[in-house]
C-alpha cells in the first residue's frame, strides 16, 4: 500500500486530502504540532484512519522523525501559518513557518534519502498570494511573482526553494500554485467561511449584522475537495513540475455576500454589512484570477464545483450547524 505523510493534517485541506489518500488505500500519517493540539479530536473524528505524530515545521529533527514514523512515498507540505491579515502583525513567525518550514521539509527529505533523491515525492502548498499586485490577467505558471503581505513574500521563498531542489539534487519536488480554496471547514477567520457563518447566525435571528473590510477584493474560489485531488495528481506524474490550480473565474466579497444572503432568503443585506477599517490591509490584493490550462491539460484535472454552488453548500452547512447549536443551548 502507498504510505503518505501530511504536514498541516489538522487544517482544511489536511482532513480533505487525508479522506481523499484513504479511500484510495494509502497508509496515512499526519504530522501535528504542539503538546495538546485542540484540533486532535477533530482529526481523529473525521479521518480515524491517520496516524499522528507530532512534530512542528520549525524543528527539523522532528520532521526527521516524523519521516522516520511514516516511511512515505509522498509528502505533502501543507503546514503553514496561513491568514494573510495575521502575517504583517506576525511576520517573523510566519516567515519561519511558512517560509523556512519548507527548508526544513526539503532538508529533512535529505537526510531520510541521502541517496535516493527520488524515494520521497514532495508536494508544497504554494499560493496565488504569491501573484500579489498581478503583473498579468490572468495569472499562470510564467507570471512574475509580486507579493503583497509577509504571507506571500514566505511563500514566494518556499515556492523557490522547492524548485531549487529539484533542480539541484534531482528531487520529485512539485509546487502547486492554489487560488483561494473554500468549503465548510474553511477556518472562521477567512472571509468566506466569516460571512457564510453570519449569515446562518442573521438568518435564525442570533446575530445582528457583520463587519467587514474591503468588498471590492476579488478572488478566483474553487471547493476545496476539487483541489486535494490536484495535489495528488501531481505527485503521480513521472516528472515534477509546478501547476496553476484555479477555476479561472473571478468574483468580488461583494458577490459572494449577495449570493449568501440569497441564499437565506435576504435580498436587501446592505443595512446587515457594516464596514469596519480594521479588516482592511497595509497592501491588498485587488484580483485574482487564475489560468489552469496547464493543469487541465497535463493533470486531467478540472473543477467540479462552482461559484453559485461553493456558497450554497457553505451556507446550508452552516445554517444546519448554528441550528444545532440554537437546540443544543435550548
Ligand atoms: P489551514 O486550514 O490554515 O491549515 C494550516 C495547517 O498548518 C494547520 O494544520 C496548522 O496546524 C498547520 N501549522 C501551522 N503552523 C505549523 C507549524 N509550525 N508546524 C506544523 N504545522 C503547522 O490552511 P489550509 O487552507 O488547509 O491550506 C493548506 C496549505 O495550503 C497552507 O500551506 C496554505 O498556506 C496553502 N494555501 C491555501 C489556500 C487556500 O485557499 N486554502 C490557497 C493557497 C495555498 P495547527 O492546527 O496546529 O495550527
Ligand atoms: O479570505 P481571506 O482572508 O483570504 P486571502 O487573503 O485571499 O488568503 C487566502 O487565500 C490565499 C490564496 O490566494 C492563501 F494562500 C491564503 O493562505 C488564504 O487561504 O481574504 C480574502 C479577501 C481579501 O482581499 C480581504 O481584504 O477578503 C477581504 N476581506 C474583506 N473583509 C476580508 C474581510 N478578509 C477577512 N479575512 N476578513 C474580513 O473581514
Amino acid at each position: 500500500m502507498p504510505r503518505a505523510l501530511i504536514s498541516g493534517i489538522t487544517g482544511q485541506d489536511g482532513l480533505y486530502l487525508a479522506e481523499l489518500l484513504l479511500a484510495k488505500g494509502y497508509v496515512v500519517y499526519g504530522l501535528m504540532r504542539g503538546q495538546n493540539n485542540p484540533k486532535r479530536e477533530l482529526v481523529e473524528q473525521t479521518v480515524p484512519g491517520v496516524h499522528l505524530v507530532t512534530g512542528d515545521l520549525t524543528d527539523i529533527s522532528s520532521i526527521l522523525r516524523a519521516l522516520e514514523a511514516s516511511q512515505p512515498d509522498e509528502f505533502y507540505n501543507l503546514g503553514a501559518i496561513s491568514f494573510v491579515a495575521y502575517s504583517w502583525e506576525n511576520a517573523r513567525i510566519t516567515s519561519d513557518v511558512t517560509g523556512l518550514g519548507v527548508l526544513n521539509a526539503l532538508e529533512a527529505l535529505r537526510l531520510f534519502s541521502p541517496t535516493d533523491p527520488k524515494r520521497v515525492r514532495f508536494y508544497q502548498a504554494s499560493s496565488s498570494e504569491m501573484f500579489g499586485k498581478v503583473q498579468t490577467v490572468p495569472q499562470t505558471e510564467e507570471t512574475l511573482l509580486w507579493p503583497r503581505s509577509p504571507y506571500g513574500v514566505a511563500k514566494v521563498y518556499g515556492h523557490y526553494m522547492t524548485i531549487n531542489y529539484r533542480e539541484s539534487y534531482g528531487m520529485h519536488a512539485s509546487s502547486g500554485i492554489l487560488f483561494n480554496h473554500e468549503s465548510p471547514r474553511r477556518g472562521p477567520e477567512f472571509v468566506t467561511r466569516k460571512i457564510t457563518q453570519a449569515v446562518a447566525r442573521i438568518s435564525l435571528g442570533m446575530q445582528d449584522g457583520i463587519m467587514l473590510g474591503n468588498l471590492e477584493a476579488r478572488r478566483d474560489w474553487g471547493f476545496a475537495g476539487d483541489y486535494v485531488e490536484a495535489m495528488w495528481r501531481m505527485l503521480q506524474m513521472d516528472e515534477a513540475d509546478d501547476y496553476v490550480i484555479s477555476t479561472n473565474e473571478t468574483h468580488s466579497i461583494r458577490e459572494f455576500l449577495e449570493l449568501a444572503f440569497s441564499e437565506v432568503g435576504i435580498d436587501d443585506w446592505s443595512h446587515l454589512v457594516s464596514f469596519d477599517p480594521s479588516f482592511t490591509r497595509p497592501a491588498e490584493v485587488d484580483l485574482l484570477i487564475g489560468d489552469s490550462t496547464k493543469a487541465q491539460s497535463r493533470l486531467g484535472w478540472a473543477p467540479t464545483v462552482d461559484f453559485p454552488t461553493l456558497v450554497s453548500l457553505m451556507v446550508k452547512h452552516d445554517v444546519e450547524e448554528q441550528e444545532r447549536l440554537l437546540v443544543r443551548a435550548g
